[in-house]
């Protein structure tokens, strides 16, 4: 494949065309608090086979990247173990009993280096891949996404993961406002709620595709294969 190559995916509003040595794979925050049974999320109730669904797309679509040895970027949700990165806000939202910082299922919640905050097995990022910790919803706040995909030239991203109207939507709307172009795979990315999953996608390509264009993995397959 020379540098120059455009790929064509099928998807709304239009076709993405991309060239893959200046596109990356970002896979946002499927992390085992908010996807595995037993968890964070389903602690508060959440049905987590909405996300889990998103796991084996991603799997096939990720193992495909890898191939390819095209640049693939994770991120993961989560704070400093003194918390000094933590909003008051953010830790009080929701006046859950157990909130950030508490110990969960699975060790402190969205703490860095606790269990729970680490990243699903079946997705593991290899040791080549940047890991992105964030402490926002947003993965370009307050972390350096951005320095390292102008270094290596990226400029489209693939974007899946979870959770759709949060984190997914929040950073395509941050990588939108920073130049970036964004495809997302509908089957790769989750939510706990249907009518968001719903219109968190139909408000990225509305409009002509305000924030960006939607498709799915087989698509993207297809159009690699
Ligand atoms: C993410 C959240 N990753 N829903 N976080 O979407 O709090």
């Amino acid at each position: 494949m020379t540098t120059k190559e455009i790929i064509s995916v099928e998807a709304e509003p239009y076709a993405f065309d991309f060239s893959p040595r200046t596109c990356a794979l970002l896979l946002i925050d499927m992390q085992r608090d908010f996807l595995e049974p037993g968890g964070f999320g389903e602690m508060l109730g959440n049905d987590v086979s909405q996300l889990r669904r998103t796991i084996a797309p991603n799997k096939r679509l990720l193992t495909k990247w890898r191939l390819r040895a095209w640049p693939v970027i994770h991120t993961r949700e989560g704070h400093r173990p003194d918390l000094s990165d933590l909003p008051p806000a953010k830790k009080i939202r929701g006046r859950s009993k157990t909130c950030i910082g508490d110990v969960g299922p699975m060790g402190r919640i969205l703490v860095r280096g606790e269990a729970g905050h680490d990243i699903i097995s079946e997705l593991y990022p290899l040791p080549s891949e940047p890991v992105i910790d964030k402490p926002g919803k947003g993965a370009f706040f307050a972390t350096d996404l951005h320095a390292i995909l102008q270094n290596q030239g990226i400029k489209q991203l693939i974007v899946t993961g979870v959770t759709t109207e949060v984190c997914v939507n929040t950073t395509i709307r941050e990588a939108n406002d920073r130049g970036y172009d964004c495809l997302v795979p509908a089957d790769c990315v989750g939510s706990y709620f249907p009518e968001f999953q719903k219109m968190g996608l139909e408000m990225i390509k509305a409009q002509g595709g305000i924030f960006g264009w939607v498709s799915d993995s087989e698509k993207i397959l297809a159009a690699l294969d």
